[in-house]
This record gives C-alpha cells, sequence and structure tokens, in this order.
C-alpha cells in the first residue's frame, strides 16, 4: 500500500510549496491538506483539504481515519517574531501541536512524522560560526524554547515507544510563492518584494547581520529527503542541522543591485535584531550530509536570480 499524507498548516510558506511537490511525487488524492483556515487557492484545489485547528488532536485523528493517512507532516507553528507577542499561544500551539501528533503514533494510528525544528534552538552561548549538530543550546526566544524543548520530545517518544519522528532544524526559507508571516528572517523575502515594487528597502535588522538561509526549493527537496530515507539512516532523532547559504542584509542588498542598480537599502532595526543577535551566523550541517546525502543547489546569487526572476 503506498503512503497517504497529511500536512498540517498546509497553507503556510513551506507548507504551500510542500503540498505542491508532495502531490506531484505522491498523487494529489494521497496528500491531505489541512489548515486552520483555508489561504492558499492552489493548495485547496488541487486536492483534498480540510480545515483544522494543529491542536484539535481528535480532529487530526478523524482526518487520519477518513483518509487512511501513514504520515503526517506537521507544518503549523508560530514563529520567532510573533511567538514574543503572544508567547502563551505560542507555546500552547507549538507544543500541544506536536505532542497530539506524536501520541497518534505512539498508538500507531500514524507511521512515520515529520516536524520542523529551526536554528532558533541554539541561543546567545551556542557557537556562532559553524555551529555544530551538538552544542550547547540555551534559547531566549519562546519560539527557540518550543523548538528545543519539540526537539527533544521527539527524540523521547523515538527511544521510549519508537515512533518514527525526523526533523530539521531550518534556517530561513526564502520564497517566491508564499510570504513568511512574523518570522526574523522574514527581512530576506521582504527585501525582493520591495526592491521590485519600491527600489528601495527599510530594513529592521543591521547591515551587518548574518543569519543561516535557504532557498524554498532545497528545503523542500531536504524535507522529502528525510522522510524518504531508511530509517536506518537516520542517526539523530532530536533535530539535524541544514545549511545552504549565510548573507547579510547588505550583502543580499548588493546582490540584487546587480539586477536592480538603483535599489536602495536603508536600517532601521527593532524587536528582531535582539532576536537574530541570539542565532547562529553559520551552521554545520555535515551530520545531514552525511547520514542522508543532504545537498544543497541554490547559493545567493542563483537563488536572487530566481527569485527576481518569478517575481516579476
Ligand atoms: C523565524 O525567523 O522565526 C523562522 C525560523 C528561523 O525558524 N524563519
Amino acid at each position: 500500500m503506498s503512503d497517504t499524507i497529511l500536512i498540517i498548516g498546509a497553507c503556510g510558506q513551506i507548507g504551500s510549496e510542500l503540498t505542491q511537490k508532495l502531490r506531484e511525487t505522491y498523487g494529489n488524492d494521497h496528500v491531505v491538506a489541512t489548515d486552520i483556515r483555508e489561504g492558499n487557492e492552489d493548495v485547496t484545489s488541487s486536492g483534498p483539504f480540510e480545515i483544522l485547528d494543529a491542536t484539535d488532536t481528535e480532529g487530526i485523528l478523524k482526518i487520519v481515519q477518513k483518509y487512511k493517512v501513514t504520515q503526517v507532516y506537521l507544518m503549523a507553528a508560530m514563529l520567532s517574531a510573533t511567538a514574543e507577542k503572544y508567547p502563551q499561544k505560542a507555546w500552547e500551539l507549538n507544543m500541544n501541536s506536536l505532542l497530539g501528533v506524536l501520541e497518534l503514533a505512539k498508538d500507531k494510528h500514524i507511521k512515520q512524522v515529520y516536524w520542523p525544528s529551526s536554528i532558533a534552538s541554539f541561543g546567545p552561548t551556542s557557537p556562532k560560526i559553524n555551529t555544530p549538530q551538538q552544542t550547547i543550546m540555551e534559547p531566549t526566544t519562546v519560539y527557540g524554547i518550543s523548538k528545543l524543548a519539540g526537539e527533544h520530545w521527539c527524540n523521547y517518544y523515538y527511544n521510549r515507544y519508537s515512533v518514527d519522528v525526523r526533523s530539521i532544524r531550518y534556517p530561513g526559507i526564502i520564497s517566491w510563492k508564499t510570504k513568511p508571516g512574523g518570522g526574523t528572517t522574514d527581512y530576506a523575502v521582504d527585501i525582493y518584494f520591495k526592491a521590485l515594487e519600491n527600489k528601495s528597502y527599510e530594513c529592521f535588522l543591521s547591515e551587518n547581520t548574518r543569519l543561516p538561509m535557504m532557498f524554498m526549493k532545497d528545503a523542500i527537496d531536504a524535507t522529502i529527503k528525510i522522510m524518504q530515507t531508511d530509517a536506518a539512516n537516520i542517526k539523530t532523532r532530536t533535530s539535524y542541522n541544514l545549511a545552504a547559504i549565510s548573507f547579510t542584509p547588505e550583502e543580499i542588498a548588493a546582490e540584487i543591485k546587480k539586477h536592480i542598480p538603483e535599489f536602495k537599502i536603508s536600517y532601521k532595526t527593532d524587536f528582531r535584531q535582539q532576536i537574530a543577535d541570539s542565532w547562529p551566523q553559520v551552521i554545520d550541517d555535515s551530520q545531514a550530509r552525511q547520514d542522508w546525502s543532504w545537498n544543497h543547489q541554490f547559493d545567493l546569487e542563483l537563488m536572487t536570480k530566481e527569485m527576481l526572476k518569478n517575481l516579476q
């Protein structure tokens, strides 16, 4: 029997493109998209779609039973900047959704779970350059705390109940189809939209703030790859470091200027600067590359060409 996949949070930035790719791979009817609201026409019309609150474990179970779901991709989350405004709500969404899905896997309703972690699970005391897979992790944001706790819940359910849960620590993800919302790395998406619209961008991070980033296509490839690899290759059941590019606002602006010479960037930092300053700058992802042959394709130059071509 082939797999049937449930995506929770299918209308979000990563969820929407993941849904399309998984539908191409597994067939439209084998990928059930769900979200708390109908946010994306491509997602709701290209295959089964249901309204679902990620924290409603009973509701998830009903959909799992209705469609005979075997795998869940839990993409719903409150990101770093919004989570600082609503810490309690962020904790409830990010934790309760994960614990509910892990319970369903423990009770054998589903066979495999994908859950994203983030570079936010590191903190100011982690090494900033070539941040290792295993190192000091003392996150200072509520989002980061929820991601670090989630990683350890994944590891716990794997060790204690043999739940096949797999996870990646995403860097900032850059895409042109669906905008991100509420993240600290969102500037690296907005900058392309504003460069085309206004030929200028006011950045909420300072010019030298270096952060790990990745083009959406690489993130989707990694996500599907980690889920398709043989279980024996998954040596880390907390979450894998994943990296592609690291750049500063000044560097991405310089790359955009190669295509739009009149483009101008200015800087006005806000509370997100402190979040960015607490995160790594360059991630060491050699373990993911070694264990399940992860490789990225897009560097800053190629990504910029792709972003501007598609947004135009
Ligand atoms: C955010 O900025 O909150 C996210 C992330 C790095 O997890 N993009």
